[in-house]
C-alpha cells in the first residue's frame, strides 16, 4: 500500500500594518504582565464553557510530528479534589522536611510556601496536564512520539494564557512525585502527569509575592556574527 499523504490546503494568515502588530504586542504584554501565580482562591464557581475553550485553545499548540501528545483531565468534584489535596500534601510533607535540599528551601522562602495546600480543595477546578510518553495505536501496538516536553510545556503555555486573558487565575503546581494523580485519575500507563493547573477567582484578600521579572536587556541578546569585531 502507498504511505498515506498528508495533504496540504492554503495557509489562513492576517497580515497587519506595522503599527497595528506594535499596537497587538504592547496590548498583548501589559495583560500578560499583570498574571501572576495565586495559591489564594475563591470558591466561586466557573463561567459555563470558558475552560473547555481554553482547553481547545491549549489543543492548538504545535506538538512533535503533530502527535498531540497530551490529555487535560479536569476536575471540579469536590471529594475528588480533597483526594488530591490528601496525597499532594503527603508528598508535599516529605519535600519540605528532607527532600528539598536547603539551598531549595532558602529560594522558595520569598514564595511563602509550606505543604499545606488548601487551594487543591478550594479552586472550583483542577486541570491536570498529562503528557503522552508514548501512544496506542488502533491494533493495541505501542506508537512513538516525539519532543513530547517540549510540546506538553508549549501547549501548558497556551492553557496559562488562555486562563488569565478570559480573566481566571492559575497556579502552576507540582507535588512530586506525581504519580498518585495517575492513579487517582485513572489514567493509562502511557499518560505521565506533567502539571496541576488550579483554576479559579482569586480570593477578595489574596495576596502575591512582591516580585520584579527580568528586564529585557538580561533576558535578550542580539546575536552577532561570530569572528572578530569590525
Ligand atoms: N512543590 C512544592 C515546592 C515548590 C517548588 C518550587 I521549584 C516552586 O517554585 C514552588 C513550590 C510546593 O508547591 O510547595
Amino acid at each position: 500500500m502507498e504511505p498515506e499523504q498528508p495533504g496540504f490546503r492554503p495557509l489562513e494568515f492576517e497580515r497587519y500594518a506595522p503599527d497595528v502588530m506594535q499596537r497587538r504586542a504592547q496590548h498583548l504584554l501589559t495583560d500578560v504582565q499583570r498574571r501572576r501565580s495565586v495559591r489564594e482562591f475563591s470558591a466561586e464557581p466557573l463561567p459555563q464553557g470558558v475552560l473547555d475553550d481554553c482547553i481547545r485553545l491549549a489543543g492548538t499548540a504545535p506538538s512533535g510530528a503533530h502527535k498531540q501528545p497530551w490529555t487535560f483531565v479536569v476536575v471540579s468534584d469536590p471529594a475528588l479534589k480533597r483526594a488530591i489535596r490528601e496525597a499532594a500534601e503527603e508528598e508535599e510533607r516529605a519535600n519540605y522536611s528532607g527532600r528539598m535540599n536547603p539551598a531549595w528551601l532558602k529560594d522558595l522562602a520569598p514564595l511563602g510556601t509550606d505543604a499545606h495546600k488548601p487551594f487543591l480543595e478550594v479552586a472550583p477546578a483542577l486541570i491536570v496536564a498529562f503528557r503522552h510518553a508514548w501512544q496506542v495505536g488502533p491494533n493495541g501496538q505501542r506508537e512513538q512520539c516525539y519532543y513530547t516536553q517540549e510540546s506538553i510545556g508549549i501547549a501548558c503555555g497556551f492553557l496559562l494564557l488562555a486562563l488569565h486573558h478570559c480573566g481566571l487565575a492559575t497556579l502552576t503546581h507540582t507535588p512530586s512525585p506525581m504519580a498518585f494523580l495517575s492513579k487517582l485519575l485513572g489514567r493509562p500507563e502511557n499518560e505521565k502527569p506533567f502539571l496541576l493547573i488550579p483554576v479559579g477567582f482569586p480570593a477578595g484578600d489574596c495576596q502575591v509575592p512582591n516580585l520584579e521579572r527580568k528586564p529585557l536587556d538580561s533576558i535578550r541578546f542580539l546575536a552577532n556574527p561570530p569572528g572578530p569585531k569590525p
